[in-house]
């Protein structure tokens, strides 16, 4: 068979921090046990097909740039077919065993709802068939409810019930394809469910249509055989200015408003949470409190602008924050480290994917090292817990129970007098931070 990756003529091996080999892991060792299990299970990596295999480096201002070879064919299925070839290949040769896809990615749409399922169903038949002879597994299935014309006025959220009806027969149709592939999740990304201007929009309405979209997807999944896990996907704009899933918080409260929060669990994207104005970590924790982290698409923004990058995530504080929350909530069960990110414009060549994913399995594998350490040790989990020990007995202990009323509140204050002004040494704990991060050793 075709190799699309020439260059590449074993799979990426582990060398250790000290090989000079760009094309080798410093950190990524996926037999090393941390903390009983194996890397790789900790660090359950998924490659993104649509950036990795069918993003061509277009941009708002510049034509596509990346010529892949395995995108060239006259027949729409025809391209399917060979991308599907190259991203095989890929996932064997970089070691990854998960991936996920939108209906989209894999196959094209046909002239009419029957002809697009006969060629999904003829790309994930053989998708199935790459999955048994290599042992890579889909992760999570998605319905590009984005791109076609007939949703740029949403797709659940449409005005129109006919471009709802459309999309809930995409999602009916990727739900199969999930469910045929053995992917352990389901996710919507509300792109374009929300809205640009309100002189032309019904909000209430749109989230009520919206949440409709949700039950049938659980309803049906039931009936389908799916055992997984529907996780949403928070973004606050782009392309919609104002989108519905706005960021954790926003999602968690739409969820628990329709009662759909047993359903659903969050898959949080590192990009994501700086446009709506957070950190990773922050998205991450608000998730985890709930008891509804899923999943992540690991990527980076630039802070410099002020859209969707979607970059490799090469930024060791925020991956060892992440994957701390991660640890500390004993890892995904349903979900995983999808890597929603694209290489550069600018990076024509198929080596460069091989660059972008081993710097970031590097970065997480360095980070989940680290994470591994900091909990360990217990000295910043320690300074938070001693941080509220008040809470645990006397008066704290009784207003968390529910027992305390206002006026004995300020019996109490007024007993106690004025509370010391407790430190909460922010810049020792960053230094403390950074010293692991940096300085310690953590073999
Ligand atoms: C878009 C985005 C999507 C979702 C899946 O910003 O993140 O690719 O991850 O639809
Ligand atoms: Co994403």
């Amino acid at each position: 068979m075709r190799t699309y990756f020439p260059e590449i003529k074993h799979p990426v091996r582990y060398e250790g921090p000290d090989t000079r080999n760009p094309l080798a892991f410093r950190w990524y060792d996926p037999a090393r046990k941390v903390r009983g299990i194996p890397m790789a299970d900790h660090l359950k990596f998924s490659v993104a097909y649509w950036h990795a295999f069918c993003g061509a480096g277009a941009d708002p201002f510049g034509l596509p740039s990346l010529g892949r070879a395995w995108r060239q064919d006259r027949d729409p299925m025809g391209i399917a077919a060979k991308t599907l070839d190259a991203a095989f290949e890929f996932f064997v040769k970089i070691g990854v065993r998960y991936y996920c896809f939108h209906d989209r990615d894999m196959a094209p749409e046909g002239k009419n709802v029957g002809e697009t399922r006969r060629n999904l169903e003829t790309m994930v038949g053989r998708a199935r068939t790459k999955q048994d002879e290599t042992g890579v597994r889909l992760m999570w299935g998605t319905a590009a409810l984005a791109a076609n014309p007939r949703y740029t006025h949403g797709a659940g959220t449409n005005p129109d019930p006919l471009v709802f009806a459309h999309a809930a027969g995409q999602v009916r149709q990727m739900i199969d394809a999930t469910v045929a592939l053995g992917g352990t999740g389901y996710v919507f990304w509300g792109g374009r469910e929300g809205y640009s201007t309100l002189l032309n929009t019904d909000m209430k309405q749109e989230r009520l249509q919206y949440a409709r979209l949700l039950e049938m997807a659980v309803e049906y999944g039931a009936r389908a055989g799916f055992s997984g896990m529907f996780f949403v996907e928070p973004k606050p704009r782009e392309p919609s200015t104002h989108q519905y899933d706005f960021d954790a918080a926003t999602t968690l409260g739409f969820l628990r408003e329709f009662g759909l929060l047993d359903h659903f669990m969050l898959n949080i994207e590192a990009n994501h949470a700086t446009l709506a104005g957070h950190t990773f970590e922050h998205e991450l924790q608000v998730a985890a409190d709930a008891g509804k982290l899923g999943s992540m698409d690991i990527n980076r923004g630039d802070p410099t602008l002020g859209w969707d990058t979607d970059q490799f995530p090469t930024d060791l504080p925020s991956a060892t924050m992440a994957v701390l929350i991660v640890l500390r909530q004993g890892g995904f069960r349903y979900g995983g480290l999808n890597f929603d990110a694209k290489v550069r414009r600018g990076s024509f060549d198929t080596v460069d994917l091989f660059h972008a994913h081993i710097g970031a399995m590097d970065t997480m594998a360095r980070a989940l090292l680290v994470a591994d350490r900091i909990i360990k040790d217990g000295v910043l989990d320690g300074f938070v817990s001693d941080r509220y020990a008040g809470w645990r007995t006397g008066i704290g202990g009784k207003v968390l129970k529910g027992k305390a009323t206002l006026p004995e509140l300020e019996e109490h204050a007024a007993r106690c007098g004025e509370p010391g002004l407790t430190s909460g040494r922010q810049e020792m704990l960053e230094s403390i931070l950074n010293d692991y991060l940096y300085c310690s050793r953590i073999e």
